[in-house]
């Protein structure tokens, strides 16, 4: 990228904030950055792609966010969104939040407002104390004051959003600091890249002795792969030592695909069996969280012990006691299990037993995947669609939706890592729109968005995006006309709060916008658009009618929704 000087000033080569943000970005390794353009930053979105980067411009900055913090995930490297202050900030820290809940690195730049009128609380345009406020739902939060400090204030945010467990990193530019200037040579030299900034971080000896002892005497071990495994990018280690040791494993949602699911050694389809009847669990880079019923309860049968692979030492003990504690990277964690397990035999009873299980459980699940109904339920459109995507491997597959996504982790198999972004660890709704332009972006690949009608709505506008940019994205959009259900009465002279349009019609919402609208009512019209999409390349909407009966409230986690038995008929 070239130097671009601003002006001379008394013989002297001038550049300011905005060349010197750019520069440090571009020698860092961004070129593409995801934001939503206005006062104090629109000229950075013109000026980034005048230097030949790309700066994709969304609707809302929270799906800008959701796109930066999936393109952390995906390329190991902080995505960057860049957005206005107080309100598109505060849409952008959403995003933040959940990058940083989900160990996605990113950073967010987002322009404020000038100091001393917002220190005095005096009424400045979109006035807000946005360092503070992004303080506890990042890493770090830090303001820039001085055009000298941008290269030292990039790197610290790099190194923050990357080293130990990746999260986001709030970076704050009051608007002056844009066109402030500064001698162009001192400018340059105060630019720099930071020397390793994710360190291997290797694991205790003898941390790495009391795992091995522990896995050589499990009866039943299982593997637990989280999305840290597939985020760390040692696909070929972790698939040796699942190999080597014969040992089973099951993914989290974003883990499958890591290994493939229908490698022989999957386990998710007997996953209520292993989780219970496992006697040593090694958990490598998942937390014992809500998605895990915290490592206990009946969830988990009896009595486990567990190895947990985790580069945040304090992740550790936050649920249940673990066994064998291994802090490090997952890449030399999972390395140094396989030294000492070199040689151990291998769980051949306890792995047929599950593959026996698996194989009646898939052999159920494929009768429901093929039964035709009257009107199309979520069984007969997943089962489609998972026909037609067996031939598309390396699509990246977003999913959103309360039953729309219990229903397609279920079904829809996943062959390469990092191939599958969902609700994550939040189980939030509205990563689709966002979620989609990153992976097209950052793959150079296909990608289909398998969203409820409701989560979908969230980001809806964001097809836009989608459109302009012409990105090859496919969305399948559940449609059973409501949240959970589609079937609820309206009470006397109101409109249900479950329930939506019915004439509402995606795939002409897909024309109006600039897409390919298809209506498919039956699972074979659905594997018919899907593949004509797929081959097309063009941003295509599927409206899949399903049942408005079709769904369960709160999809499979109905559990945690809290109900009043009060006044209500036994
Ligand atoms: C899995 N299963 C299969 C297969 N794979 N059956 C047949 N064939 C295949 N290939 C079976 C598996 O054995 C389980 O049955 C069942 O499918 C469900 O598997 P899942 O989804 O892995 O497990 P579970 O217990 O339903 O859920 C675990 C979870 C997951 C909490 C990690 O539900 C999750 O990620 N939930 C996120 C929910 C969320 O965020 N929702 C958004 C908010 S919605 P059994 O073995 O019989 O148990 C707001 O309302
Ligand atoms: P899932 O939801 O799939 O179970 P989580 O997001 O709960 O996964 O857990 C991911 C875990 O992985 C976090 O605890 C995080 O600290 C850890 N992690 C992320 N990257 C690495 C890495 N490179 N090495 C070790 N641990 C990592
Ligand atoms: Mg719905």
């Amino acid at each position: 990228m070239k130097n671009d000087i601003q002006e001379v000033a008394e013989g002297v080569e001038l550049t300011d904030g905005f060349h010197l943000l750019m520069e440090a970005l571009e020698m860092n390794g961004i070129t593409n950055i995801y934001g939503l353009l206005g006062i104090p930053v629109t000229e950075i979105g013109r000026m980034w792609q005048a230097r030949g980067n790309k700066f994709f411009s969304f609707r809302n900055e929270q799906n800008a966010g959701y796109a930066a913090s999936v393109a952390g995930y995906l390329t190991k490297k902080p995505g960057v969104c860049v957005t206005v202050s107080a309100p598109g900030f505060l849409n952008g820290l959403t995003a933040l939040a959940n990058a940083t809940t989900n160990c996605f690195p990113m950073i967010l730049i987002s322009g404020s407002s000038e100091r001393e009128i917002v220190d005095l609380q005096q009424g400045d345009y979109e006035e807000m104390d946005q360092l503070n406020i992004a303080r506890p739902h990042c890493k770090a939060s830090f303001r820039i004051n001085r055009t000298e400090d941008i290269g030292v204030a990039v790197v610290r945010a790099i190194r923050t959003a990357l080293s130990g467990r990746p999260g986001g990193v709030y970076l704050d530019i009051p608007a002056r600091l844009f066109s402030t200037t500064m001698s162009a040579e001192e400018g340059q030299k105060s630019l720099f890249v930071p020397v390793d900034p994710a360190p291997a971080q290797l694991p205790a000896p003898s941390a790495v002795s009391r795992a091995v002892d522990l896995i050589k005497g499990a009866k039943k071990p299982l593997i637990l792969l989280g999305k840290g495994a597939a985020y760390a990018q040692c696909d070929a280690d972790i698939k040796a030592l699942i190999e080597e040791t014969g040992i089973p494993f099951t993914p989290m949602s974003m883990a499958k695909g890591l290994v493939s699911d229908t490698h022989p050694q999957c386990a998710a389809a007997a996953r209520s069996m292993v989780l219970q009847e496992s006697d040593v669990v090694i958990l490598i880079g998942a937390r014992l969280n809500w998605l895990l019923a915290h490592g206990k309860g009946k969830t988990w049968g009896g009595a486990k012990k567990f190895v947990q692979i985790d580069i945040q030492a304090n992740e550790i003990d936050s649920n249940v006691p673990i066994a064998a504690p291994l802090i490090g990277d997952i890449e030399s964690c999972v390395n140094a299990l396989r030294a000492g397990l070199k040689g151990a035999a291998k769980p051949t009873e306890w792995m047929s037993a599950i593959a026996e299980r698996a194989n009646g459980t898939k052999a159920k699940l494929a009768t429901k995947l093929t039964t035709a109904t009257p009107v199309m339920n979520y069984f007969n459109s997943l089962g489609a669609i998972r026909d037609v995507l067996k031939n598309y491997p390396d699509i990246t597959l977003v999913n959103e939706g309360a039953n729309t996504l219990d229903n397609a982790r279920m079904v829809i198999d996943q062959y390469l890592p990092r191939k599958r972004v969902d609700t994550g660890t939040w189980g939030v709704m509205g990563i689709g729109m966002g979620s989609a332009v990153a992976a097209a972006v950052e793959t150079g690949k296909p990608v289909v968005a398998i969203c409820g009608d409701s989560a979908f709505g969230f980001s809806a506008m964001e097809y836009e995006t989608i459109t302009r940019y012409n990105l090859p994205v496919t969305v399948i959009i559940m449609n059973n006309g409501g949240i959970y259900r589609g079937d609820e009465a309206n009470p006397e002279h109101q409109v249900s709060c479950m329930i939506f349009n019915p004439k509402t019609k995606y795939d002409q919402f897909s024309i109006a916008l600039g897409g390919e609208g298809v209506r498919a009512e039956t699972p074979e019209a659905l594997a018919k658009a899907l593949e004509a999409s797929l081959k097309s390349g063009k941003p295509t909407i599927i409206d899949a009618i399903i049942d408005p009966a079709a769904g369960v409230e709160s999809g499979r986690i109905g559990n945690l929704n809290i109900v009043s038995t009060i006044g209500k008929k036994k």
